[in-house]
């Protein structure tokens, strides 16, 4: 972890810091039957076309009549389906917007569905009590988007207008991905090749306590960036890359190193020269070994302006050792979310404390910042949480973190000082 010690700001090294990007493990094609969530069924029909039974037509661009296979990505997962019949219909798990990209004949890339013209990919995290199935009904090609024929919300998919704003800002990487799904630029699409590019956004954000309330978080003090690669068949990469950011950005062949590797997977992180700024739009490359990989990053404000914000009550015993902590999910309209799952895909809780708090060894999170004594991972619409461990002293806590991990694999964090 040395490399992260040089461009975390020293202010925030020393706790929360050393939670962002490290949620990040290999991404991998997963069996449906290992999926051990809850999944539901998803299925619908691609566009039927009358080009090809016409003699002497001449052959137009591909479009989603000609998919023959369906690239299904869930969070790190994915699975590559078949189109039988003109139909797919295959099981999804339901804690993350489930993406499809359509894929022709010769593997070419024909296009992903968005719902509303908003959400990158099919919301079946909201999916209501008691659904099993979503059918899109017969997908409509809509410009360089896959609309699906039904509508998802309101057949089966509960979400209110904030949340769809949410997730459209929230998808703001995941939209680039599916746009351009050949990160390395060699004609194939990347998944089919065994091979996923993503590029990892987080950001975290300041507040502090008046009393035991955390108070409303301040803009963003520091944005992260980071590529995850993963290439089947590959146990090891090399431990640095070069990377040149747009202009404005102050990135030209910067050398940056790995921040964490994984089984089969590793992350490099792109220090940023001013962290409290987020990542400069435009065409960011990142070249390791023989590869380069080319990433159009979007304008992320939205991913701290529009994304939900969490803000802490702490409770203590008569003793003012700290009992539970509870938490809203504060909308950008200043309302609260009561459905935080069709936002997110887990929440974390930690303590940063001294003396003579000791660290609870119940914590559930494997990577600790140094100074944490309480790290606890928790299911998305957790907001209220106990501590496990009952002995952690208020006077010694410096701050309580909350993030949650997007339902589109960005992490936010909020640090609420209490001094
Ligand atoms: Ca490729």
């Amino acid at each position: 972890m040395a490399s992260l010690e040089h461009w975390v700001p020293a202010f925030v090294r020393r706790s929360a810091l050393l939670s962002l990007l490290v949620l990040l493990a290999a991404c991998k094609r997963v069996p449906s039957d290992d999926m051990n969530q809850r999944t539901i069924t998803l299925r619908g029909r691609i566009p039927q076309t009358d080009t090809a039974s016409v003699p002497g037509a001449i052959i137009a661009a591909l479009g989603p009549a000609d998919a023959v296979k369906v690239i299904m990505i869930s969070g790190n997962q994915y699975e590559i389906r078949a189109v039988s019949n003109g139909a797919f219909s295959f099981p999804v798990p339901t804690d993350r917007v489930v993406s499809l990209v359509l894929v022709g004949p010769a593997d070419e890339y024909l296009g992903f569905v968005s719902v509303r013209d908003a959400i990158p990919g099919v919301p079946v995290q909201a999916v209501d009590d008691g659904v099993s199935t979503i059918d899109l009904g017969t997908l409509v090609a809509s410009g360089a988007l896959i609309a699906p024929g039904v509508d998802p919300v309101g057949n089966g998919i509960t979400l209110d207008d904030a949340e769809i704003e949410a997730l459209s800002e929230l998808g703001v990487v995941a939209r680039a991905f599916l746009e351009d799904p050949d990160v390395d630029g060699d004609g194939v699409i990347d998944l089919l090749q065994g091979r996923e590019f993503r590029l990892q956004i987080a950001a975290l954000r300041n507040s502090s306590f008046a009393g035991l309330v955390g108070q409303p978080a301040a803009p963003v003090s520091v944005w992260q960036m980071g590529v995850n690669v993963v290439e089947d068949g590959v146990d090891t990469y090399p431990s640095s890359a070069t990377v040149t950011g747009p202009a404005g950005s102050g990135i030209d062949a910067l050398m940056v190193n790995s921040m964490a590797a994984g089984f089969g997977n590793i992350l490099y992180g792109i220090p940023l020269p001013t962290p409290e700024v987020r990542p400069t739009p435009g065409m960011w490359t990142l070249t390791y070994g023989e590869r380069t990989l080319l990433f159009q990053l979007a304008d992320v404000s939205g991913l701290a302006d529009i994304a939900p914000a969490l803000e802490p009550t702490v409770v203590l015993h008569d003793d003012q050792t700290i009992e539970r902590i509870d938490w809203v999910w504060r909308m950008a309209d200043g309302s609260t979310s009561t459905a935080p799952a069709s936002l997110a895909s887990d929440v974390r809780v930690q303590v940063v404390a001294g003396a003579p708090a000791v660290r609870c060894p119940e914590s559930n999170l494997t990577q600790f910042a140094p100074d944490n004594v309480y790290a606890m991972v928790l299911p998305p619409e957790t907001v209220s949480h106990e501590l496990a461990c009952q002995d952690i002293p208020w006077s010694a806590v410096s701050s309580v973190e909350l993030s949650y991990v997007d339902v589109f694999g960005s992490q936010h964090v909020f640090v609420a000082q209490r001094f």
